[in-house]
């Protein structure tokens, strides 16, 4: 039964409400300063701590609920005897419910110039202290620290008289949690303020355990990072298909941040294997954009990854009848396309993600080294500046091909080198990629290039058009965008490129033979900008 309440919140949203609905159920209210006027304000009848302690509050506040009084009324053990025996013997009274929420310390040391006076005056002791109080004494007592919980825990006492069990143990965690939270932002503050230490205090709960890690003998969890918002892995509804395994959950991730760095008002489509985007292309349907990522590389795309910012529609699914997928990614499926593709294999797993227009809701990045963590901000643009450094002048009906290729090649593993082109009116295609080579000149010549023709040929073969397959190569080389992660060091990939019959190139330019690569390329005929922005992705 809860017969006795403590109130004491900084964030008094709901509170009279609440407070008014625990009055109705005759449960008596303690409460402190501040809390106490409010709902005296609202006609709440409420006793003072300094009553139920017999000492004022004192020091400014700092001192309280800080009282045998108050914490032998929540720590005690109801069916223990002793502690029965001694509370009377104190005169202590149980507290069945506390509802506490924290001094705003977070709040406070994000204002501008705030000092360190101010910020010290908003660390909570007192509250803490009976949250951690409430949450251990669990099995008697409930503990709320967020207004949040309010409607769910007056119900449950509504309804049957008690806060259930399982209630108690979700508050409780919840508690701990959230004063673990607090006392880790005060810890990373004053490590600062005073000792000039930057600490990283990464929240991850949740923990699920994955059948096996990168490799079969290899354990894995996946843990989700604390109150993510926005299309990411942690807020994925899957509602088809095997679980994830530890390497699906990186390549969905490089696809669906390859999705989001195209940020296209079209439908985009990444195919993603090994954690490169193999297939990328946007077209005015879905099925257009899913042909053309395809076509981008139709050989890796068996066992791929598919990522769409587009609902996805029966047609699309259709598309993927005899062809092996281990993921989908999209806003939603429409229902038939989910039928399709529940019938087409048991083990496809199909994930539902939210709004894909959200900016990430975190701008850090972090990677596991050994002995450290590495912290970076995200790498958000494409280009500083947009600079023709060559005779032949870069035409302005090329540009946005070249971003695409651009946002293409930022997703690719460095060295990497992306082909695009313009398939269709206002619809792109990487046409190939080169990736993951310790020399960016392999990456165009054995990768991008040959990849490109494989390619040219699958599409040739189908579309039968009335070009010959040299002819059709010549015309969509000369049609391609060249996009470079990182400058040229050698004049070599252009050469390269441009016996390809490649006219248009971007790269961030910068190396200290920039002369001779520019050089190189007006002797050739091509066209080159430079963005002054670098792409490496390791
Ligand atoms: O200064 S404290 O650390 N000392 C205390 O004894 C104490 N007891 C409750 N802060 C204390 N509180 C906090 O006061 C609560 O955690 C709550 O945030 C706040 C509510 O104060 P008021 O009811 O006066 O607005």
């Amino acid at each position: 039964m809860v017969k006795r309440a403590l109130l004491s919140v900084s964030d008094k949203t709901g509170i009279v409400d609440f407070a008014r609905g625990l009055e109705k159920l005759d449960i008596q209210i303690i409460s402190t300063g501040g809390t106490a006027r409010m709902l005296r304000d609202a006609d709440i009848e409420v006793m003072d701590v300094s009553d139920v302690t017999g000492f004022p509050e004192m020091m400014g506040g700092r001192v309280k609920t800080l009282h045998p009084k108050i914490h032998g009324g929540i720590l005690c053990i109801r069916d223990d005897h002793d502690h029965m025996g001694e509370a009377l013997k104190a005169e202590v009274e149980m507290i069945d419910l506390v509802v506490v929420n924290l001094y705003p310390f977070e709040v406070t040391i994000s204002k501008e110039g705030v000092l360190l006076e101010e910020a010290i005056e908003n660390i909570d002791i007192g509250g803490p202290a009976m949250l951690r109080s409430a949450a251990k004494n669990y099995r008697s007592v409930s503990v709320v620290c967020d207004p949040k919980d309010y409607g769910h825990v007056l119900k449950e006492i509504r309804s049957t008289g008690i806060i259930s069990q399982q209630s108690r143990e979700r508050l409780a965690v919840k508690a701990f949690r959230h004063t673990a939270d607090y006392d880790a932002t005060i810890d990373t503050y004053l490590s600062k303020e005073l000792l000039g230490e930057d600490v990283l205090r990464l929240n991850y709960t949740d923990g699920v355990t994955l059948r096996y890690g990168e490799n079969w003998h290899q354990e894995a969890k996946f843990y989700k990072e604390a109150g993510i918002t926005g299309p990411t892995l942690a807020n994925a509804k899957q509602l088809h298909g095997k679980e994830l395994s530890y390497n699906n959950y990186i390549d969905a991730d490089n696809a669906l941040q390859t999705v989001k760095e195209l940020s296209s008002s079209k439908p985009v489509v990444t195919i993603v294997k090994h954690n490169n985007p193999c297939g990328l292309a946007t077209g005015n349907t879905l099925l257009q954009a899913l042909q053309a990522a395809w076509d981008g590389d139709p050989i890796s795309a068996y066992g791929s990854i598919i990522c769409t910012n587009t609902v996805f529609d029966v047609q699309s699914a259709e598309f993927l009848n005899g062809k092996f997928v281990e993921i989908i990614l999209a806003p939603g499926f429409e229902h038939d396309a989910l039928e399709y593709l529940k019938n087409k294999s048991a083990n496809l797993r199909l994930l539902e993600l939210p709004e894909f227009n959200e900016p990430f809701s975190r701008n850090d990045t972090y990677k596991y080294v050994n002995g450290g963590i590495l912290k970076q901000s995200r790498n958000i643009g494409i280009y500083d500046k947009w600079e023709c450094v060559t005779d032949v002048n870069y035409p302005e009906d090329m540009r946005a091909v070249s971003e695409f290729s651009m946002h293409a090649c930022k997703c690719v593993k460095s060295n990497a080198v992306t082909l695009a082109y313009e398939y269709q009116d206002g619809c792109y295609m990487m046409l190939s990629m080169g990736a993951g080579q310790p020399n960016r000149v392999d990456s165009i010549r054995k990768l991008a290039v040959t990849k490109a023709r494989e390619n040219l040929q699958v599409i040739h073969d189908r579309e039968a058009f009335d070009l010959s397959f040299d002819d059709y190569c010549n015309e969509v080389f000369s049609k391609c965008a060249m996009a470079s992660d990182a400058f040229f060091p050698f004049d070599d990939s252009v050469v390269h490129a441009a016996e390809e019959g490649i006219k248009y190139i971007l790269s961030p330019g910068g190396s200290i033979r920039d002369k001779e690569v520019i050089d190189t390329a007006n002797r050739l005929g091509v066209s080159m900008v430079f963005t002054g922005m670098r792409h490496f992705l390791h």
